[in-house]
């Protein structure tokens, strides 16, 4: 083993940081899917031997993907693998188990979830497929770090190539009681593979405690310690470690490009169009957890028991569309719709209309300036891992004025939630009042709020967060990866195809799209 090989990091995730598809001309043409997580990560992966695991984001066979993923590695200055995923597979695998069977379940909701053994069995082949690419490649002084719910067999299957080393898991979503994660019919070789990680990272000591419950009720022997900040879990001679690492976002980031001068003229254009009104931000992604109706239904008991306040009051909702052509999707887009159709059929008058709807994604400039213009955002999930609207919001508000009324259920109403306004989305009354808490709150006491929630995400943000996991991992942080002055990524394929290549600015930490 030459020594630039020796300790990097290996990120495993289902999707690999960019997107590839067809150009117009036939070539492969990149597009740079970001998110807090990529930002955090590329620095430790560039230019020190990283590696990054992960399906390029289509199942279409495309011509020279082999140059362009090469290509985008040079540009990064770390190695991307890409994992080809079928057709049928991605149907089986990642809308089938993934999606249908393990996203339902972890978010409380067993009624919309499909178990179909073929899923499983799609499941369980690429979690294979990823650990055998994985071990094509590590060595067994590298670090590998495995991230979500649709990769939670690789470490079992990197055991069963005889891989050894230290492996880490990170759970994005949340993790259910007992009495939820016991309808899996693949509960107890899940909840086995999991364990067969060195160290498991989840959003909350909530999901953390599920997690060390069901292991209790399912595998008899096992016994359970905590030390220092992690639980440590005995069982077949093995020793796991369990901790709770709130994922955040680059704070820094947000809050310098909130306050640059095209997001502040933007957020000026949107104020002053809703001039003398309250505006209230709701942003999410098309999705069943999101709790979109629940929160339309309370906005509308809003609009009903205090007439006083039409005119003065708007609800911007953003859906970002996500899952197109599942059932389930679509007719959660079409509930949504008829409620912003009611609530506005109901009560537009001239010259205001209460919900202003945008179903799609916007440039990140734009979402950077509803966050920086709104007096109150609501995000009231019926169940979320961390969420990370509330995050961004919070510190897009430079002025510290804005109110954040957060779902009891999202995993960061753990760290904002003794400053926030605090609902059950279920309550439909008392999510209602809290839009009415909100917009009459005294300045001083949103600013005092506002500020506490600010520092709150400043001292804990996205590298911080990457810190405390790998400490708790390797003992080891962000910068103990040297750089290699000699690093060259394992370059699969050097054509000279023309392409658009990719550079680290193309990452930006707001996700250009946020498909799960
Ligand atoms: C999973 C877990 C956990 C949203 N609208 C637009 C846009 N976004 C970006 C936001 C934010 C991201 O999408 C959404 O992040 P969330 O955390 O809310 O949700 P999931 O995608 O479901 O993520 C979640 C997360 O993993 C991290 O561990 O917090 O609980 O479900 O960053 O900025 N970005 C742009 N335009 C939009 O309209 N550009």
């Amino acid at each position: 083993m030459t020594s630039t090989r020796r300790n990097r990091l290996i990120v495993v995730s289902n999707r690999l940081p960019f997107a590839l598809s067809h150009s117009p001309d036939g070539s492969p043409s990149v597009r740079p899917g970001s998110g807090g997580l990529v930002t955090a990560l590329l620095p430790v992966l560039r230019n020190r031997g990283g590696t990054w695991l992960g399906w390029p984001g289509t199942s279409e066979e495309i011509p020279r993907l082999r140059t362009a993923v090469a290509r985008a590695s040079r540009d990064l200055g770390c190695t991307f693998v890409p994992i080809t995923i079928s057709r049928s597979e991605y149907e089986q695998y990642y809308l089938g188990y993934s999606n249908e069977s393990i996203w339902p379940l972890f978010h409380d909701l067993p009624s919309q979830c499909r178990f179909d053994p073929p899923y499983w069995q799609a499941y369980g082949e690429v979690n294979r497929r990823f650990a055998e690419q994985t071990a094509r490649i590590a060595s067994p002084d590298d670090f590998i770090w495995v991230h979500d719910y649709q990769l939670m067999m690789v470490g079992a299957e990197l055991r069963r190539l005889g891989r050894f080393q230290t492996l880490a898991f990170f759970l994005h979503i949340p993790f259910p009681a007992p009495d939820i994660f016991m309808k899996l019919p693949e509960r107890l070789t899940l909840l086995r593979g999991l364990l067969e990680f060195d160290l498991l990272g989840f959003q909350t000591q909530r999901d953390r405690r599920n997690f060390i419950q069901c292991v209790r009720q399912l595998i008899r022997g096992t016994k359970v310690r905590a030390v220092g900040s992690l639980h440590r879990v005995w069982l077949d001679e093995r020793e796991v470690h369990l901790g709770a690492f709130p994922i955040s976002i680059d704070y820094a980031w947000f809050s310098r490009r909130a306050s640059e001068r095209d997001t502040r003229r933007e957020a000026a254009k949107i104020r002053q169009n809703l001039a003398g009104r309250h505006i209230i931000l709701g942003v999410d992604r098309l999705d069943t957890t999101k709790g979109i109706p629940h929160r339309l239904e309370a906005f509308h008991r809003f609009l009903i028991q205090h007439p006083e306040i039409h005119g003065k009051v708007n609800l911007i909702q953003v859906v970002v569309p996500s899952r197109t052509g599942i059932p389930t999707y679509d007719a959660l887009k079409e509930e949504i719709e008829r409620l912003v159709g009611r609530i506005n059929g109901e009560f537009t008058r001239c010259g205001w209309v209460p919900v202003h709807y945008m179903f799609r994604g916007l440039p990140a400039t734009d979402l950077l300036a509803y966050y920086r213009a709104s007096h109150a955002a609501l995000v009231t999930p019926l169940k979320d891992g961390m969420n990370l609207v509330a995050k961004e919001y919070c510190t897009c508000n430079e002025k510290a004025r804005g109110v954040l009324i957060l779902s009891q259920f999202a995993g960061v109403s753990a760290e904002l939630g003794r400053q926030s306004l605090v609902v059950n989305p279920n309550d439909v009354q008392q999510t209602a009042d809290a839009i009415w808490q909100a917009i009459t709150m005294p300045e001083d006491e949103r600013h005092e709020r506002m500020r506490r929630m600010r520092r709150v995400i400043r001292t804990h943000d996205i590298f911080w967060w990457v810190d405390s996991f790998m400490r708790a991992a390797i003992d080891r942080q962000l910068h103990d990866f040297p750089v290699l002055d000699d690093y060259i990524p394992e370059l699969e394929d050097t054509g000279n195809d023309a392409w658009g290549g990719i550079s680290p600015d193309q990452f930006g930490p707001v996700p250009e799209m946020s498909e799960r």
